[in-house]
């Protein structure tokens, strides 16, 4: 069985473990996430698909679910030492390594799908892991900072509105303040990496973890000829929701929903998917009383166990969603 997953970080890597569990003969593409991507020291940072990396191939910090195990920060320290930030982001001595050989491979004029596949050389995932595409696509958060904000980098505060790279609306500002509008930037121009399309139209079965549905895989779907041949490709997709008991299980996802003006519940994030894309949707037992919404929105629903504390309950979610798949099929 040919299986075709749309990736962000932390809920589409532990998803995929799961998966792998579930179905340890299948054959998984997973297009990742590259609006999250950020250049820093020099350097090609690709956050969501490094989670996907390190997660399947045993390199992953657990209980962070980001960055690598046994880490160390000697580099951040001392580029802190000469003063040279943003302090706010924690590049770790070992992930300095990765993001090392992308960029030198990168520089010597390798795709970013290719370089992403010499890396996989190392790590073994066990499924095919895709970039949704070579060209450079960052995703911005249009926010108004609140008086207070000094930052050292000048220009920001005052209410002042202004676009941010996603990491810095996250990581530095922990979604403090509200999301006015999300920009893939350079999205609209992209082209799917080479095998993206080709994997969606071989698929069998398309699945969207419980990723993050606005800047993991609405990133995704925002490059053109993406969305289009999902829906085009005449298989059962089925998603899993991020959002049980209208919240998060962690993340920014109701901030960012909010900026697309979803409300952060598990019947509404189906509804914003729609039945033109998806066949299936799996939401949590305590969102049981969403079932019907769903499904009067065209969408085939079932609730099951949906929090993702061990590969065991894992694999079950992701057998769930197989099941449900072929009853939709
Ligand atoms: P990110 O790039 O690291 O933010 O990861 P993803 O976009 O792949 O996934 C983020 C989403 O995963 C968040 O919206 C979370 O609510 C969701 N998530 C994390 N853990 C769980 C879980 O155990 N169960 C469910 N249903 N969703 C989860
Ligand atoms: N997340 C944080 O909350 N703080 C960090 O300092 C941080 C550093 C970092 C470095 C490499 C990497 O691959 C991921 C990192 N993340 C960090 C996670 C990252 O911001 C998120 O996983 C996603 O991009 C959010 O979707
Ligand atoms: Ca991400």
């Amino acid at each position: 069985m040919r299986i075709v997953v749309l990736a962000g970080g932390i809920g589409g890597a532990r998803f995929l473990r799961g998966l792998k569990l579930a179905a340890p003969d299948a054959d998984i593409t997973v297009i990742g996430n590259t609006g999250d991507d950020i250049h820093l020291f020099g350097l090609k940072v690709c956050p969501d698909l490094d989670t996907v990396m390190y997660t399947l191939g045993g390199g992953i910090n657990e209980e962070q679910g980001w960055g690598r195990a046994e880490e160390t920060f000697h580099v951040k320290e001392e580029l802190a030492a000469y003063g040279v930030g943003p302090e706010w982001f924690g590049l770790g001595d070992r992930d300095f390594a990765t993001h090392i050989v992308r960029t030198q491979m990168l520089n010597a004029g390798f795709p970013l799908s290719a370089v992403t596949e010499a890396l996989c050389d190392r790590w073994q995932p066990g499924v095919r892991l895709i970039p949704m595409s070579d060209d450079r696509v960052e995703t911005h958060v249009a926010v108004t900072l609140p008086d207070s904000d000094s930052d050292s980098d000048g220009g920001s505060g005052s209410g002042e509105r202004k676009a941010i790279h996603f990491q810095e609306y996250w990581v530095r500002l922990r979604a403090s303040v509200p999301a006015e509008a999300i920009v893939p930037v350079g999205a609209e121009q992209a082209k799917p990496a080479p095998g993206v399309l080709e994997a969606v139209a071989a698929a069998d079965v398309i699945l969207f973890p419980p990723s993050n549905p606005v800047v993991s895989i609405g990133t995704i779907l925002a490059v053109p000829g993406i969305r289009e041949a999902i829906a085009d490709a005449g298989v059962p997709v089925v998603g899993l929701s991020p959002i049980v008991g209208d919240a998060p299980v962690r993340g920014m996802a109701d901030k960012v929903l909010a900026a697309v003006g979803v409300e952060a519940t598990a019947a509404a994030v189906a509804e914003h998917y729609g039945s033109g894309l998806l066949d299936g949707w799996l939401v949590d037992t305590v969102d049981a009383d969403a079932v019907e919404r769903v499904e009067a929105a065209g969408i085939r629903c079932r609730a099951v166990p949906l929090m993702m504390t061990d590969a065991e309950a894992t694999a079950r979610m992701a057998q769930e969603a197989l099941a449900l798949a072929e009853e939709v099929r």
